[in-house]
């Protein structure tokens, strides 16, 4: 095969970058050769795809260009908090002439882009380089399929009470305040809302769209899709995640070695909230109570608060003494740990979530029940797909603020990690299903195939 060549534009946050890294991985072990953009303080994450692919992938890396609304020195979503998004989309346009020169001047122009969905002006950018780009969903195709909607009719958004949507598969109808609240927040012609706006129809518009999910869970809203769509171009390739690339291979290895100690096969909860969320005082001591009123194993991975403010007002904070009291049956972690690893260990039964959509995807491979505490952007509506229509998953509590209490909380844990629980029965059907999708002649991996043969011809 001659030299092909992809441009590869993942969003700086941690649940969007490492999903398309995922795919990345796939698309250079087919033997495409890729370019990822990326800016200096992300550069890291980066290195175990270049130094596993040297020859194939290479970076290129552009200064992140100052924006008002974002500190100097943050790069990455995660250093100033999900709101940040609508600055850093902002931010990132501001590349648009680099990259342009880059690509004029580059002996083996790239021949088409995949970015992620939250970068929708990318989609301008591939028409004025004449080349086709292609929308990576880090997110689900039930999600995407109500977002599209509203966009288009943005009336929806400002509908008091119960939204309905009679015309996507299974007619959901669900509150107002499960849409993520960049949606609710929208006001025509306030700049914010038009780009959100902008960027969800400009992805629709885009050559093709890339979704990390899988025929079994999301068949039908895929469907749907592609028949808005008016075109095929829709390639579901996940789960993805199984085969992660970690710059620390030790990284982890306390926890694992933790696990390994563990007889009872699915008895342990693993507790992880995603990569943004960081929870208040009166939260952190609500869970705590929680797991400790259970009677069941955990390991709880906490997010440590990073500005002055939040030292101060206990975000973050594990209450006094807690470690010692649940010594021996949970273990707390601070720090980032290999997330794929811990769900795939035999000991783990149970996943307590906020529903992030790569958490979800990890959970399904990992055939793990999931008790979900959505708390913002899609994750209201991945619980309601993982809760109401599948039943691998429990609602635990829901609401960024919400303060559980923990009798309640240590309840459900108890039930849902109860030896053959509806929600664990139905977690090791969905993995069977996952697991097939993405092995050889599997829906997800015929759909890789499909996707680099497009791009090669
Ligand atoms: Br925290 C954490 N280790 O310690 P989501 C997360 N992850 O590997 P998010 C780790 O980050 P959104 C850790 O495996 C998953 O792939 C985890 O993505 C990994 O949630 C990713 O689940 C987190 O989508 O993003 O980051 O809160 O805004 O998309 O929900």
């Amino acid at each position: 095969m001659s030299e092909v060549h992809i441009l590869v534009f993942p969003y700086p946050a941690q649940g969007h970058i490492l999903a398309l890294l995922d795919l990345t991985h796939h698309l250079a072990l087919s033997g495409l050769t890729i370019t990822i953009i990326i800016t200096p303080q992300n550069l890291p994450i980066l290195n175990p795809l270049l130094s596993t692919h040297p020859n194939t992938i290479k970076s290129l890396t552009l200064p992140f260009p100052s924006h008002p609304n974002i500190p100097p020195g943050a790069e990455n979503i995660r250093e100033v908090g999900n709101s940040g998004n609508y600055p850093f989309i902002n931010a990132l346009s501001k590349l648009q002439p680099q990259i342009i020169q880059w690509f004029t001047s580059h002996h083996n122009p790239p021949v088409a882009l995949i970015s992620d969905f939250f970068l929708g002006w990318t989609h301008q950018l591939a028409t004025q380089l004449r080349i086709p780009r292609l929308a990576f969903y880090s997110s689900g195709a039930f999600f995407t399929t109500v977002a599209t909607r509203c966009w288009h009719n943005p009336h929806l958004l400002h509908a008091p009470g119960i939204i309905n949507f009679p015309e996507i598969p299974g007619t959901p109808s669900f509150k107002r305040e499960h849409l993520p609240s960049v949606f609710l927040r929208y006001r025509e012609s306030d700049p914010e809302s038009e780009l959100v706006r902008d960027s969800f129809i400009s992805n629709a518009s885009s050559w093709a769209s890339i979704f990390n999910t899988f025929r079994a869970l999301e068949g039908p809203s895929l469907d749907h899709i592609r028949a808005e769509l008016g075109h095929p171009r829709v390639f579901s390739v996940g789960p993805l995640g199984s085969n992660r690339l970690d710059s620390d291979p030790n990284r982890g290895s306390e926890v694992l070695r933790w696990l390994d100690g563990v007889k009872e096969e699915g008895s342990v909860l693993y507790v992880c909230l995603g990569s943004q969320k960081l929870l208040k005082r009166e939260q952190m001591e609500a869970l705590a109570l929680g797991l400790e009123r259970s009677n069941t194993r955990f390991i709880w991975v906490v997010k440590k608060a990073t500005t002055k403010q939040h030292v101060e007002e206990g975000y973050g904070l594990v209450p006094n003494g807690f470690s010692d009291r649940v010594l021996g049956r949970g273990l707390v972690v601070q720090g980032w740990v290999p997330q794929v690893a811990i769900l795939g260990h035999n000991a783990v039964g149970g996943f307590l979530s906020h529903c992030g959509w790569n958490s979800v995807m990890e959970a399904m491979v990992a055939g793990v029940a999931i008790l979900g505490w959505p708390m913002e952007a899609d994750q209201f509506l991945n619980a309601r797909l993982l809760v109401e229509d599948q039943g691998v998953a429990v609602r635990i509590c829901e609401g960024a603020d919400y303060v559980p209490n923990p009798d309640d909380l240590g309840r459900v844990v108890n039930e849902a990690m109860s030896v053959g629980s509806s929600q664990k029965r139905k977690a090791k059907v969905m993995r069977e299903e996952a697991t097939e999708a993405v092995s050889e002649g599997g829906d997800s991996c015929k759909n890789v195939d499909e996707l680099v043969k497009t791009l090669v011809h």
